[in-house]
């Protein structure tokens, strides 16, 4: 592969030298940004992650911040999911639709109070269309993208590492929830959270400054439990049916065919733009959806186009858009959109891979 020429549209972070340092093999764009992908080899960062500890640089999961005595209304607007009732301290999964239901991103909300809030955007340029629809319906409500520069720590040994950096009490923060911790005399955000389900959290500095001590502090800290410089595993994550917005799924996809429909309370969803369309959908249920599925075989290339899924007459039911091949279970594990026909668990497929077709089967449930 070529090389990708650094420039300030690529926008470093304040770990991109510690990044660099740890000797990151490979990166992605995300959110016009790079993103680390591999640091030894994909199988062995998984299998690190998944018994040991690591720190990932995640700032591509930029915050849109809103401010002000319509923000919580601006957030209804932008999505599905109900947060009335939804306390400061809280994280929820929040898919945002269009007009027309269509997904335009998948991040994680932050109600920091009650008028602030973070987006942790997924990778779209969400900040626009947030903007937009402030202005168009002249809400009070400041809209910007400040400097904060999430970092995740994942890992089986993740709360260990996090309670000698911040104290015990780390311990006491349960999923999707955050406390503020002091670091060096200033409060981090550490949220329970992140792109794993090895467990884990996700430290939010504001500012430049506190990124590289923040990264050397557990790094030092860690040393006996084997903390590394790792990053979202591209195996993990698919084992695990944690979505990648652009990947699995893109604005032509309704929260319901991503399989997030436990994330929509669309009836109770007051002012949300799309709603007529969702709950158009919600009536008839949707015609295909997310599914997990074994591809056999040998380990199959990169997923950087659909892949067709075919059924047993060799018609079109489907796409892959991630897939990998699993150390631990042996077998090609698939992210695929499959029609209702062939979406049973059980069902026989064939998928249309670059080095030919593959044998494939709907799995009742992820990896994990
Ligand atoms: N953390 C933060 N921001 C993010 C991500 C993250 N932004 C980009 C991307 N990841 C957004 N996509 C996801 C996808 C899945 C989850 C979080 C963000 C996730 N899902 C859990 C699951 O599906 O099991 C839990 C969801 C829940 O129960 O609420 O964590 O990782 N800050």
């Amino acid at each position: 592969m070529p090389h990708l020429t650094p420039s300030r549209r690529l926008r470093r972070t304040p770990y991109s030298e510690k990044v660099e340092a740890a000797g990151v093999r490979a990166y992605t764009v995300y959110n016009h940004m790079l993103l680390p992908t591999v640091f030894r080899d994909l199988e062995e960062d998984y299998h690190h992650l998944k018994e040991s500890v690591q720190i990932w640089d995640v700032s591509v999961q930029r915050q849109v911040e809103l401010r002000g005595p319509d923000a919580q209304r601006l957030l209804q607007m932008l999505t599905p999911r109900d947060l009335q009732g939804m306390l400061p301290g809280r994280c929820a999964y929040v898919p945002i639709v269009d007009e027309t239901g269509g997904m335009l991103n998948d991040p994680v909300a932050l109600k920091l109070s009650a008028d602030r809030w973070w987006i942790s955007l997924a990778d779209s340029d969400l900040l626009y269309w947030v903007k937009g629809i402030a202005y168009g319906y002249r809400l009070e409500v400041l809209i910007d993208e400040p400097p904060v520069y999430p970092l995740a720590v994942q890992g089986p040994r993740a709360e260990d590492l996090l309670a000698r950096v911040f104290g015990e009490e780390v311990r006491r923060v349960r999923f999707f929830r955050f406390g503020w911790f002091d670091f060096r005399g200033r409060d981090l955000l550490v949220a329970r959270s992140g792109y794993s389900k090895q467990g884990g959290f996700e430290i939010y500095p504001e500012g430049w400054e506190l990124g590289r001590p923040l990264w050397e502090a557990l790094e030092a800290a860690g040393t006996d439990l084997g903390v590394r410089a790792g990053c979202p595993n591209g195996i993990e994550r698919v084992e695990s049916g944690l979505l990648s917005y652009g990947n699995d799924m893109t604005d032509d996809n309704t929260p319901h065919e991503c399989g997030l429909g436990r994330f929509c309370d669309t009836q109770r969803a007051a002012g949300c733009i799309g709603r007529d369309a969702l709950l158009r959908v919600e009536k008839d249920g949707p015609v295909q959806q997310v599914r997990p599925v074994a591809i056999g075989g040998d380990p199959v290339p990169p997923c950087d186009r659909f892949w067709t899924v075919r059924g047993a007459r060799g018609e079109p039911v489907g796409r892959i858009g991630s897939a990998a091949w699993s150390p631990d279970f042996r077998t090609n594990v698939a992210i695929g959109m499959i029609r209702l026909t062939h979406w049973d668990p059980g069902t026989r497929l064939e998928v249309e891979t670059p080095d030919g077709p593959r044998p494939a089967e709907v799995q009742d449930r992820f990896w994990y």
